[in-house]
């Protein structure tokens, strides 16, 4: 059985294999082209993997599911960290068409409970280092609200017969593939989100490789490439674009890093002589500070290029980089929905730092809508619009959503603000969708109203974002109450409720009531105003 979802129309599908974007070849290819190489693949603290070996544990780790049941068609839901692991469990998913949601390890109970109610997954990997599988007192309730669940298996685990590290040592001969047909769903990505629960969004085999491709050839990664994955590693930027499987693609080498800090990364760059990274604008900020209090930039010495992207990138930040790090600055302006737009390596210098780049793709159809939908010009700010050859066409199981989310010619409107220039470079001017961006990682306001509404205190709640210097954005929720409330006893009512520590509000302030619209929605911009006139050292009120 397939995964529904909603396909590009035929003639679209056409266009895009007449054009080559679509090869009509599983992901799976990405590794097994390297099947007989034995250059190293994938470094992690615990252990180097050659392009023979990743392509030898996936095949073992798929022999031991496909004999404990697992068929294509069936789904999983993973949740691994910057470890190795997580390709070997990736390519063995595909290998044998069991479609994965990978969870980001920051992800707590709320948000593994909205994905496995989305997916109703056969199989769950997991880590006994995340603190909720420690024990199994949250695996037992999990297993007893999803019967779904018919295998379990955990990196670190103490019994043999969960073990992941067992699976994947048990020999696999002669192993045959069954990847899901190359126009079906291959996995999951996550979406930031704008709504009360998060969204899935299925990405097939032929448009996720093609926006692998395509990065790879933007981006000139090839076997010399030495990436250092300091991002999430299932997040879409550090997967695609060109990411991990850009790497794999072109025979290069990454090494993983247990998160983006100068400490660890810095060391990490020195000892493996990494040429490229991809980082969130707050960690250029802490990697230039750490520069100045370490007066040297030597460690940096093998960097070429460093990718910006998940949230905007000022321009004066964006021109400390060449001088400051000493590399090329690549800004990547993207979405796990789809569309990529990147600055090109031999772009000038007021196109790299003064914008988000462009398309990756010319079979990318971008435009920008008024409010009424019609199509602004050159340097008029609206709605980014969007269609292309890896630009999804519908939510997993949303009609209702997918239907404000699309137009009537399946052109995707993502909720931010944007213009272009003339010469079609797109630049981000703000957001429409209900979200705040903090630092990269995507809050949807309504997911915490929701919560923040299950405290029997809390009478109503509105989440914006204020500025922050570092961050971009961060949170603050402004709630009605009938008496005091502390935010670290809000803090300890959402944590309760299981989620992101990045989605805990940075503020609380209580009102006595929420301004509105004139047709009644709560007014977040006259919200955001409170922050306007404040100086950014006023202290928070609680
Ligand atoms: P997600 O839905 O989590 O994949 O996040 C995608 C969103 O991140 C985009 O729609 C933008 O709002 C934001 N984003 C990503 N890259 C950039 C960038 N370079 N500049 C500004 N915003 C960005
Ligand atoms: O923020 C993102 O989601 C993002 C940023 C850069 C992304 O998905 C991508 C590149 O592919």
């Amino acid at each position: 059985m397939s995964i529904t979802f909603t396909a590009w129309p035929e003639n679209f599908a056409r266009l895009y294999r007449e054009r080559g974007y679509w090869i009509d070849e599983p992901l799976t290819d990405i590794l097994t082209r390297q099947a007989n190489n034995d250059h190293v693949a994938m470094i992690d603290a615990a252990g180097i993997l050659s392009y023979r070996e990743l392509n030898q544990q996936s095949d073992n780790l798929a022999g031991a599911l496909r004999r404990r049941g697992l068929v294509s068609g069936d789904t999983a839901l993973v949740q691994l960290g910057n470890v190795n692991e997580f390709y070997v469990v990736f390519f063995a998913l595909l290998k044998i068409g069991v479609v994965p949601v990978n969870a980001l390890f920051s992800h707590q109970r709320t948000e593994l409970k909205s994905y496995a109610s989305q997916i109703n997954p056969a199989l769950l990997i997991a880590d006994r280092d995340h603190v909720l599988f420690g024990d199994d007192t949250f695996l037992d309730t999990f297993l007893a609200q999803h019967p779904s669940l018919r295998q379990v298996a955990l990196r670190n685990a103490e019994r043999a017969e969960q073990s992941l590290s067992a699976w994947i040592a048990e020999p696999q001969e002669d192993f045959t593939a069954s990847p899901t047909a190359a126009d079906q769903v291959a996995f999951f990505q996550l979406s930031g989100g704008s709504t009360g629960t998060p969204k899935l969004i299925p990405r097939t085999h032929n448009d996720y490789y093609y926006s692998i491709r395509a990065s790879v050839e933007v981006c000139h990664f090839d076997s010399e490439t030495r990436y250092l994955c300091a991002l999430p590693i299932a997040h879409n930027y550090p997967m695609s674009s060109p990411g991990a499987l850009g790497v794999f693609y072109g025979a290069g080498q990454m090494v993983l890093a247990a998160d983006p800090s100068a400490v660890v990364c810095f060391k990490l760059i020195e000892q493996h002589k990494i040429n490229v990274t991809a980082l969130v604008p707050p960690a250029v900020t802490l990697w230039l500070q750490a520069i100045e209090e370490w007066g040297s930039n030597q460690a940096l010495n093998s960097l070429k290029l460093l990718q910006v992207g998940g949230a905007k990138l000022g321009e004066t930040l964006a021109a400390r980089i060449q001088n400051e790090i000493g590399c090329r600055l690549q800004q990547v302006f993207g979405m796990a929905e789809g569309l990529v737009n990147y600055t090109r390596l031999d772009d000038d210098e007021s196109h790299i730092l003064g914008t988000q780049g462009y398309p990756m793709s010319p079979g990318d159809e971008l435009w920008v809508a008024d409010e009424q939908g019609n199509a602004l010009p050159a340097g008029e700010v609206g709605r980014l619009m969007t269609r292309g050859p890896y630009t999804f066409r519908g939510y997993y199981q949303s009609p209702e959503h997918n239907a404000e989310a699309f137009d009537e010619n399946g052109f995707y409107c993502s909720g931010d603000l944007i213009s272009l220039t003339e010469d079609g470079y797109v630049k981000v001017e703000g957001r429409l969708k209900d979200q705040i961006n903090r630092g990269g990682e995507k809050i949807a306001a309504e997911e915490i109203e929701n919560l923040l509404l299950r405290h029997p205190e809390i009478i109503n709640a509105a989440l914006v974002s204020m500025p922050d210097e570092l961050m971009g954005e961060k949170s603050c929720a402004f709630i009605i109450s009938n008496i005091a409330l502390k935010s670290v006893a809000l803090r300890r009512h959402l944590r309760e409720q299981g989620i992101a520590e990045f989605k805990l509000p940075d503020r609380f302030i209580r009102v006595e009531r929420l301004p509105l619209t004139p047709v009644g929605k709560i007014d977040k911009k006259l919200l955001r105003q409170t922050f306007d006139a404040q100086s950014p050292t006023q202290s928070s009120g609680e």
